[in-house]
């Protein structure tokens, strides 16, 4: 127990020094969980994942049919706004870049903005480009194993840092949307659910923008 403290501050220190460690973040060894509401189940045969707005086709997909979509995998460190960080966590799932670059989504010249859908109207906001980047996906699974109920199963967006690429911009994980069930394509931006309550639209980690 008290070895296991002193691990956790020795790794926190050791992800400081390598410049991983946001201002004002800690390591935590679990995965906390936080979520406005109850947590939806999940019924394969109603399901439906659906892109719509400034996209030049409006898109639904079964879950079986979502499931053939590209796959890709990412390790990504996570941060939340209320302080915990998570490191190496590995995500597989469907990257929206790769939907746009194989035509499955076409975009209008001027969308700008998405807006993640889940179930009981929560909504979570980014810009394209962030959404476009190595670090945003849909995933259904984490850590080689489909994302539990609490975390978001069968499908929630995530943000996190990628190592290897320190110039992607990364916001905190509350833009990850948990029960994911569609992608909103907007010109002008909307605050989602957080946002609207008082968080920072952009939240970047490294500038530590928690809240307005
Ligand atoms: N659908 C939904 N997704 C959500 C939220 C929520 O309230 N509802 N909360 C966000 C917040 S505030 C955080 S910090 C992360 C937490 O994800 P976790 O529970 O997997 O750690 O989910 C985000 N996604
Ligand atoms: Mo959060």
């Amino acid at each position: 127990m008290l070895n296991s403290v002193f691990k956790r501050k020795e790794d926190e220190d050791q992800l400081r020094d390598e410049g991983r460690l946001p201002p004002g973040q800690s390591l935590t060894q679990k995965f906390p969980v936080l979520h406005y509401g109850p947590v939806p189940s999940f019924n394969p045969a109603t399901w439906d994942f659906r892109v719509w707005g400034e996209v030049q086709e409006d898109k639904q997909w079964t879950w079986d049919e979502f499931n053939q979509l590209p796959r890709t995998k990412i390790v990504m460190d996570i941060h939340c706004v209320t302080r915990w960080s998570k490191f190496d966590t590995e995500w597989e799932g469907i990257s929206v870049r790769t939907l746009v670059e194989q035509g499955v989504i076409a975009l209008n010249p001027r969308t700008k903005h998405v807006l993640q859908n889940a179930e009981y109207g929560f909504t979570a906001n980014l810009p394209l480009e962030i959404v476009l980047q190595d670090n945003f996906l849909l995933a259904t699974h984490f850590n080689g194993e489909p994302i539990t109920p609490d975390h978001g199963y069968p499908l929630r967006g995530v943000i996190g840092h990628i190592v290897d690429q320190p110039d992607l911009k990364t916001p905190y994980f509350w833009k990850g949307a948990k029960w994911l069930r569609g992608l909103q394509f907007l010109t002008e931006d909307q605050l989602g659910f957080w946002e609207q309550a008082g968080y920072h639209n952009e939240a970047d980690i490294w500038l530590e923008q928690r809240f307005k």
